[in-house]
C-alpha cells in the first residue's frame, strides 16, 4: 500500500516537472514572440533557427523535401521544429526536478542557439535580432526555477504528506500560462500591424497603362481541351519557390532600390514611385524553376508590368562585357538576405529582362514578391526571379557566388526545352476512341518549333501546336490520339526555335535543370 502511494506521488510529480518544462518553453517563445514585435517579426527564434536550417539543409534532403511535401515544405519545418522544442521541454522539465540550476541553465542554451541564429542570418540588422531569442530564454529558465522549487520537497513545505508545495506550484502555473498566452497574443496582434502599413500601401498602388503595352495574346495560343494548364496561369495558382519562413511584408512606401558596384559610374537609388513614375513595359513571360523535376508543377505564366532593367544598367553607366564592361554578374539582394546571379550580358542583350511591379493586372502579390521583382527571360528563377528586391550590385562571377551556387547549384542557368503532359493524367482510364492528349511545352527565350508525341514504342508524330505567343512564352499542344484497349506508354518531346530537340537523357534537377522525356502510363478500356 505504502509503496503503490509513493510512485504515484513521484510519478505525479514527475508529470507536472514536463509540464513545467512546456511551460517554460511556451513562455519563451511568446515572450519572444512579444519582443519580435518591438525588434523585427522575422528576428522571432522559430523563424530565425528555421530560416537558419533552411540555410543548412544539404541539397539532395531540399530537393526531397520539395519532392515530398511540394509547397508544404515549410509547414512541415515548423512543425518539425515545434516538436522538438516540445520534446526538449519535457526534458528540461524532468532535468530541474532533480537539478534546478542545470535545469534553468539548459533552456538557457537553447535561447543561445535561437540568439545565433537570429543574429546570423543574413537580413539580421545586428545584434539587436537576438534580443527576442535572449529575453525569451531568460523569461522561459527564471519560471522554470520557480516551478521546479515549487515541485522539489522541503521540511517547511505547506503540503505536509508530500513534502512538496502542491498549491503554490498550480497557482503558479496557472499564472504563468495565463500571462505567456497574454504576451503571444499581445505579440502576434503587434507583428501583425507591421504588417498592415505594407497591406495599406499594396491596396493604394494604381498601376499605370505601360508604355510599351503587350501585344495581344492571339485567339489561337489558347487551346480548348479539358485539363490542360490555362495560357495564363491566374495568380492564386501561380507556384511558389522561395526559402522565406515568413513572407517578407515590404510597405512601398519605405521601400527603395539601390544600384551600384563593379564599373557603375553614377549609384542609383530609386523609391517605388520613381519606377511607377518611369515608361512601363508590359510583357508576357513565363517563369520556372530549376528544382521542376520532369513533368513537375514548378512553372507558370503571367503578363509582368515593369521597368525595363538594362535602361536603369545604362543610366547607371554599365556597360556589358561584349562592350568592354568590367562586371559581368549583377547580384540581386532582397529585405531576407537572399542573393542571385544574373549574366549582365543577358540582361542587357535586348531581351524584355524587368524589374516587375504588378502580375496579371495587380500590383505584385506578397509571396510573389511585392513590391518588386526582377524577372529575366529564359533563364531559371534562382538566377534571375529575385523576390522582394532592394540591391543591385555589379560584380564578377570570379568575385562572388550566390546563394544557391555556394549550394551546389551552377553560376549559369538557362532554361532547359521541356514539355509536359497535362492531360490524360498518370494512370487514367479513358474510353477507348479518340482521346485528346494535351499540354504544354517551353524554351524560353527560344521558342517552341515543334511538338511530338510517341505512343508504346510507335513512332514521333507531330502533335497540333498552338499559336506562339512570343519566344519567351510556353506553347500549348494537343494531340487526338486514337486510343486502343489496354496499357499505354505516352510519351512528348518539344524541338525549340533554334532547331534542336529535348533531350532524352534524364538528370537530376541539380545542378542546372532536370532534362529528360515526359510519360504518361494510361489504361484504356
Ligand atoms: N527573395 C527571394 N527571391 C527568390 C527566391 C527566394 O528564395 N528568395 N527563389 C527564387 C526561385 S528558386 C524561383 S524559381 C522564383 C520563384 O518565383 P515565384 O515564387 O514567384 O514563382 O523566385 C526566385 N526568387
Ligand atoms: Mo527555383
Amino acid at each position: 500500500m505504502r509503496t503503490v502511494r509513493i510512485n504515484r506521488t513521484a510519478l505525479t510529480r514527475n508529470a507536472l516537472a514536463a509540464l513545467s518544462g512546456l511551460l517554460a518553453g511556451f513562455a519563451a517563445l511568446t515572450v519572444a514572440e512579444l519582443v519580435s514585435a518591438a525588434v523585427r517579426p522575422e528576428a522571432g527564434p522559430v523563424t530565425a533557427v528555421g530560416g537558419a536550417a533552411i540555410d543548412r539543409t544539404p541539397v539532395q534532403v531540399k530537393d526531397w523535401a520539395i519532392r515530398t511535401f511540394g509547397e508544404n515544405d515549410k509547414l512541415v519545418l515548423q512543425l518539425g521544429i515545434v516538436v522538438t522544442l516540445a520534446l526538449f521541454a519535457v526534458a528540461v522539465g524532468l532535468l530541474a526536478l532533480r537539478h534546478r540550476r542545470t535545469g534553468s541553465a539548459a533552456v538557457l542554451v537553447f535561447g543561445a542557439v535561437g540568439t545565433a541564429a537570429a543574429v546570423s542570418r543574413p537580413d539580421s540588422t545586428g545584434v539587436v535580432d537576438g534580443l527576442p531569442s535572449l529575453v525569451g530564454a531568460v523569461a522561459g529558465a527564471l519560471l522554470l526555477y520557480v516551478l521546479a522549487g515549487r515541485l522539489t520537497a522541503t521540511a517547511d513545505a505547506p503540503d505536509a504528506e508530500t513534502g512538496w508545495d502542491r498549491r503554490g506550484f498550480l497557482v503558479a502555473a496557472t499564472a504563468a500560462a495565463a500571462a505567456s498566452t497574454a504576451a503571444g497574443a499581445v505579440g502576434r496582434a503587434l507583428n501583425g500591424r507591421s504588417a498592415q502599413d505594407a497591406v495599406a500601401s499594396r491596396n493604394a498602388v494604381r498601376l499605370p497603362a505601360p508604355a510599351s503595352p503587350a501585344e495581344p495574346i492571339p485567339a489561337g495560343a489558347r487551346l480548348r481541351v479539358r485539363g490542360i494548364s490555362p495560357f495564363t496561369t491566374p495568380n492564386k495558382d501561380f507556384y511558389r519557390v522561395d526559402t522565406a519562413l515568413v513572407i517578407p511584408k515590404v510597405d512601398a512606401n519605405g521601400w527603395r532600390l539601390r544600384i551600384h558596384g563593379e564599373g557603375v559610374r553614377r549609384d542609383l537609388e530609386f523609391t517605388y514611385q520613381d519606377l511607377l513614375d518611369r515608361p512601363l513595359i508590359e510583357r508576357e513571360i513565363t517563369l520556372c524553376c530549376v528544382s521542376n523535376e520532369v513533368g513537375g508543377p514548378y512553372i507558370g505564366h503571367a503578363r509582368w508590368i515593369g521597368v525595363r532593367l538594362a535602361d536603369l544598367l545604362k543610366e547607371a553607366g554599365v556597360k556589358p562585357p561584349s562592350r568592354g564592361g568590367k562586371a559581368d554578374q549583377i547580384i540581386a539582394r532582397s529585405v531576407d538576405g537572399m542573393t542571385l546571379g544574373t549574366p549582365v550580358e543577358d540582361v542587357m542583350d535586348g531581351r524584355d529582362a524587368m524589374l516587375a511591379l504588378g502580375m496579371n493586372g495587380e500590383p505584385l502579390p506578397f509571396v510573389h514578391g511585392f513590391p518588386v521583382r526582377m524577372l529575366v527571360p529564359g533563364l531559371y528563377g534562382y538566377v534571375s526571379a529575385c523576390k522582394w528586391i532592394e540591391e543591385i550590385e555589379l560584380t564578377t562571377f570570379d568575385a562572388y557566388d550566390a546563394y544557391w551556387v555556394k549550394r551546389s547549384w551552377a553560376r549559369e542557368a538557362p532554361i532547359k526545352t521541356q514539355s509536359r503532359i497535362d492531360t490524360p493524367k498518370p494512370f487514367a482510364r479513358p474510353e477507348a476512341g479518340t482521346v485528346m492528349v494535351a499540354g504544354v511545352a517551353w524554351a524560353q527565350h527560344r521558342g517552341i518549333e515543334k511538338v511530338e508525341i510517341r505512343v508504346d514504342d510507335g513512332p514521333w508524330r507531330p502533335a497540333v501546336l498552338a499559336e506562339q505567343d512570343t519566344v519567351d512564352t510556353w506553347r500549348q499542344w494537343s494531340y487526338p490520339w486514337k486510343a486502343t484497349p489496354g496499357s499505354h506508354t505516352l510519351t512528348v518531346r518539344a524541338t525549340d526555335g533554334t532547331g534542336e530537340t529535348q533531350t532524352e537523357k534524364r538528370t537530376k534537377t541539380v545542378p542546372d535543370g532536370a532534362s529528360g522525356w515526359h510519360s504518361v502510363v494510361v489504361t484504356v478500356d
